[in-house]
């Protein structure tokens, strides 16, 4: 009986303390497997290739954006590639987020890469953070990666934008961690190219401040026990004036 009620107490306990890690709430995500009818050409030529997003345009500046998103602290992580790079060029493959227009944005996780008189690329690639206001462009902060980039091959984006501030990482390496306050409102999130053939895959947006708190398997497992254990024993509470307690039926 004592043990039985041990039993008891320290599932209950389990599954009160077991509570699920509150995860941030997924708002869009797309890995190209269907159509585009989530999306918005604004310039260039989009279209699904192998599973993949790819703008075929290289002269073009080239854009498209997530169907009715306005979000300001935001999340957004993406797979971006150069297919094939203009001669003698710098060429961006990049996400944007907080976009009022096409003149007003944050171009977050922009990857640069210059190319030679072949289209090879040359030069180290460079992670910018710049903000278009009003049609005008500021590098707000350039990190050099250390290494010429390579066509063909994804780099792993990740923009964290909470307030006025911008967490962005590189194949899951925080590179830029900075403050900005130029557009501090909510906005839309559009991918773009320029000067250059590029790809785009697994794009998550998920809401940073709004959390899921989806049950997991522990705490319920845990439930079910303590109820079988609290109906196998045949516990009973039953409460005489100020007292409660617990006994067996026999
Ligand atoms: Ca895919």
């Amino acid at each position: 009986m004592r043990k039985a009620l041990a039993i008891f107490v320290l599932f209950f306990t389990l599954a009160l303390f077991a509570v699920a890690p509150a995860r941030a709430l997924v708002v869009f995500t797309d890995n190209f497997s269907g159509d585009l009818s989530n999306w918005t050409v604004m310039s260039g030529s989009w279209s699904i290739v192998g599973g993949e997003l790819s703008q075929s345009e290289m002269s073009t500046y080239a854009r498209i954006k997530i169907n009715s998103l306005n979000l300001q602290d935001v999340s957004v992580e993406a797979d971006l590639k150069y297919m094939d790079l203009f001669p003698n060029s710098w060429c961006y493959v990049s996400l944007a987020i907080r976009s009022l227009d096409e003149n007003n944005f944050y171009s977050v996780g922009t990857l640069q890469q210059i190319s030679d008189a072949e289209g090879l690329p040359t030069s180290n690639l460079l992670l910018l953070f710049q903000v278009c206001d009003q049609g005008e462009w500021k590098r707000l902060v350039t990190v050099d990666m250390g290494f010429v980039g390579q066509k063909d091959r994804f780099y792993s984006i990740k923009v964290n934008a909470e307030g006025n501030n911008f967490k962005i990482y590189v194949d899951g390496v925080l590179k830029i961690d900075t403050v900005d306050t130029t557009l501090s409102g909510p906005g839309g999130i559009f991918l773009f190219t320029y000067r250059c053939v590029g790809n785009f895959d697994n794009v998550i947006v998920t809401n940073p401040t709004s959390f899921n708190a989806v049950p997991e398997p522990a705490p319920a497992i845990a439930l079910a026990l303590s109820i079988a254990a609290l109906t196998t024993y045949g516990l009973i509470r039953k409460r005489t004036g100020n007292k409660t307690i617990i006994k067996s039926p026999n």
